[in-house]
């Protein structure tokens, strides 16, 4: 149920219509960044509600609204202090929220609009001036406290819009580490028992050099959490009952001496209440002594890793460390000493790489077979706005940025051009072929595969 209280600022993170309608995504867990942002505002006095999916999904007075727009609008009918919508744009949904903002100004022209997120960052000067009559400010990167404080002045001097902002957050003062204290908003609407939470040891990643990812850009650089804020974000998160703690750790990397600390810890506190850890790693820093420090715990553990592709070439234009047999044996082994300790490895692997040829996915095909029956997630490339790939694909003229904007498959994109993306997705059908249980990320519809589909 919506309660009471004078709520000031709404932040949304849209996603698509269609998922409204389908409201298919089952394990749910708050959006991190946007309740930071949430927190944040609320340090500084302003009330604040985020409304995400999992808001979308589990509350009463949300459940008919067949749309985005239908929920903001019963939101702003049920809390009429709000003067502030926040959005979070991913280049995925940024049409949704164009048309969310677009319809705002026309109907509420007195709200205060805020974009922020992974595309503004990415992209905040096309965003700027191209999208500038939808917002009245834009926030790229991470929130800082400058930025709550000129929003807040905002707020505090009601009526009268300043000028469009343009504001540049600090990445290297994160602020809002602590996010836990923000989800009790959600206590109402999941009948006591949370699905998913995320409990994050780093921030940022050590290795920063993948040439397809945005990790830097958007979180600055690498960072360990202390082990006070772990300890208080832990006790908290136990205390809302979560059926799944996701641990980000980027990527395992404490020394051992930190890591056992925290693994000990976790384990202490937790391992009767959580049905199941989960964590991301990377090839580089895995290893069978790492995983036998997590085997202590009771629980089942999961830890996804990203392997992309084993093709050294295909590696080498991603910024990836090729591998050599030695790297891919000592993965193997890796891989069966894990199935053994009962520790369940998953994969993402990609395809679509720009550059890709038959022989390329054959090999990374081929490996995976010989690993055995093993979890797989598989991707098909996209190119992100800001990232060193998309640079160096717009300047050959190799991108078609439309593609971003494809409403009808918002969450099919990959920016590469025509025939590409073609062949793109004809590798991804084929390794889906293979491997019928891979999980597939990026679709939302098995027959968006056809080949040749417009
Ligand atoms: C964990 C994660 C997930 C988790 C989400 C967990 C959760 N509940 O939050 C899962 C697996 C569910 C997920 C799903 C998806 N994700 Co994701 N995810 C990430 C990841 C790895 C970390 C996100 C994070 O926590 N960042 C740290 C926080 C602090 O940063 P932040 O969210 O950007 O927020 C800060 C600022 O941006 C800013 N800010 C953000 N919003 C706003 C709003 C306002 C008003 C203001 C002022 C400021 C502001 O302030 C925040 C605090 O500093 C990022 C990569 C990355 N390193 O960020 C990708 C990433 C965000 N995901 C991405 C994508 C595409 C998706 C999916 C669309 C994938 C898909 N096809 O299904 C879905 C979307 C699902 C959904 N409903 O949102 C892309 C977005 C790219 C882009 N250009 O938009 C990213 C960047 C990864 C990438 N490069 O591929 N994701
Ligand atoms: S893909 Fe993974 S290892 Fe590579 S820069 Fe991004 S977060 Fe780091």
């Amino acid at each position: 149920m919506l309660g009471t209280g004078n709520i000031q600022v709404l932040l949304v993170l849209p996603t698509t219509d269609e998922l409204v309608k389908l409201k298919q995504r089952s394990a749910l867990a708050p959006a991190y960044g946007l309740n930071i942002v949430a927190e944040s505002f609320r340090q500084a006095g302003y009330e604040t509600m985020v409304l995400d999916e999992f808001m979308l999904k589990h509350c009463r007075e949300l459940q008919d609204c067949k749309s985005w727009v239908g929920a903001i609008f019963k939101v702003l009918q049920y809390y009429p202090g709000i003067k502030m919508v926040g959005f979070s744009v991913l280049t995925n949904f940024r049409k949704t929220v164009l048309n969310i903002s677009r319809l705002l100004r026309m109907q509420r022209p007195d709200l205060y609009i805020v974009w922020g997120g992974p595309h503004v960052t990415g992209l905040h000067k096309e965003i700027f001036f191209g999208d500038a009559g939808c917002f009245d400010a834009a926030v790229s990167g991470a929130l800082d406290k400058s930025i709550v404080k000129y929003l807040g002045s905002w707020l505090d001097a009601g009526g009268g819009k300043p000028q469009l902002k343009f504001l540049e957050g600090s990445l290297s003062q994160n602020i809002g580490w602590e996010l836990a204290p923000s989800y009790d908003q959600y206590l109402d609407f999941c009948e006591g028992v949370f699905p998913r939470l995320i409990l994050r040891t780093t921030q940022g990643c050590p290795w920063g050099k993948c040439k397809f990812c945005s990790a830097r850009l958007l979180e600055g650089e690498y960072v360990l959490c202390d082990h006070e804020k772990i300890t208080r974000e832990l006790d908290r998160a136990i205390s809302y009952n979560p059926g799944r703690i996701e641990f980000h750790d980027q990527d395992l990397l404490w020394d051992d001496r930190h890591f056992k600390r925290i693994i000990s810890m976790i384990s202490e506190k937790s391992s009767h209440r959580i049905e199941e850890f989960y964590c991301h790693a990377s090839m580089e820093s895995i290893s069978i002594e790492k995983l036998a420090l997590i085997r202590e715990l009771s629980s089942t553990w999961k830890i996804f890793i990203g392997l992309e592709t084993i093709s050294s070439r295909l590696r080498r234009q991603l910024g990836k460390k090729p591998l050599n047999n030695h790297d891919l044996a000592k993965f193997t082994e890796l891989v069966e000493w894990s199935r053994k300790s009962n520790i369940e490895i998953g994969l993402y692997v990609m395809f679509g790489i720009p550059g890709e040829k038959p022989e390329d996915s054959k090999m990374t095909i081929d490996f995976l077979k010989r690993l055995g029956n093993i979890e797989l997630c598989f991707l098909l490339m996209k190119v992100f706005p800001g990232t060193p790939l998309y640079r160096k694909l717009l300047a050959e003229n190799k991108l078609s940025r439309d593609i971003w904007f494809d409403e009808e498959r918002p969450d099919m994109v990959t920016a590469v051009e025509g025939h590409e993306l073609e062949r793109a997705k004809a590798y991804w059908a084929h390794a889906l072929e293979e491997f019928p249980q891979a999980k597939m990320r990026n679709a939302i519809d098995k027959k968006m595969l056809s080949v040749g589909e417009q």
